[in-house]
């Protein structure tokens, strides 16, 4: 993969199945330069088989139509099912080195939050790390303690070239320490989805 592509990293659902508002979200980020968008369709409302293939098949479009990378969190036969460009994965889900053939010439990210994960991780087959989260996040309920940029530019010094993603509570306020400290970029849901309008929230990251 291209580590640039990790400088602006959207992350985003149907948001309670509401695919429509959802897909017009996705193509405002996309129009003002998001650079990768992962498919995380996580909690109540979330889709599901046939219903989340079709919102996947035409994120997979929309992506396409722009250019930008297409990722899918977790679920391994969605992101063959809809051609993505890559799967993302956590800790708890198949080991990268477990995954189909298929993803061999695809994108491979794997989510390392800390030393304890870093032990427990083959990083062999991975492209990318997500690395966090670097700040209290209210995205995710499990997320674990926040590493802080300490945290992340620890993790920095550990991986040595692997390109990295911060992720967790990544704001306009505190996007250019992460870079800093070492991360290729930003993973974001909030500071983007919920922004007012999400196109000047991604130019503004993209700004700075
Ligand atoms: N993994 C670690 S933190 C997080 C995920 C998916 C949520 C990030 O969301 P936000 O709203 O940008 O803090
Ligand atoms: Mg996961």
């Amino acid at each position: 993969m291209n580590k640039k592509d990790l400088k602006l990293y959207f992350v985003y659902g149907s948001d309670q199945g509401d695919v429509e508002r959802s897909l017009e979200v996705i193509r405002q980020a996309l129009e003002a330069g998001i650079t990768m968008f992962q498919l995380r369709e996580k909690g109540e409302g979330a889709l599901q088989g046939r219903a989340l293939l079709d919102f996947a098949r035409s994120v997979r479009a929309l992506t396409l139509e722009y250019g930008v990378p297409f990722i899918v969190n977790d679920d391994a036969a969605l992101a063959m099912e809809a051609g993505a460009d890559g799967l993302h994965i956590g800790q708890d889900d198949i080991p990268p080195a477990d995954l189909s053939a298929w993803f061999d010439e695809k994108i491979v990210g794997l989510s390392v939050g800390n030393a304890h994960e870093l032990a427990a991780s083959d990083l062999q087959e991975v492209d990318y790390i997500g690395t966090g989260p670097v700040f209290a996040t209210q995205s995710k309920d499990d997320a674990g303690e926040a590493i802080g940029i300490t945290g992340l530019e620890w993790m920095r010094n550990q991986v040595g070239p692997l390109p990295m993603v911060a992720i967790g509570g990544i704001t306009h306020e505190n996007y250019k320490a992460c870079l800093d400290a070492g991360a290729d970029g930003a993973a974001v849901i909030s500071a983007i989805a919920g922004a007012e309008d999400v196109g000047q929230a991604v130019r503004r990251f993209l700004s700075l």
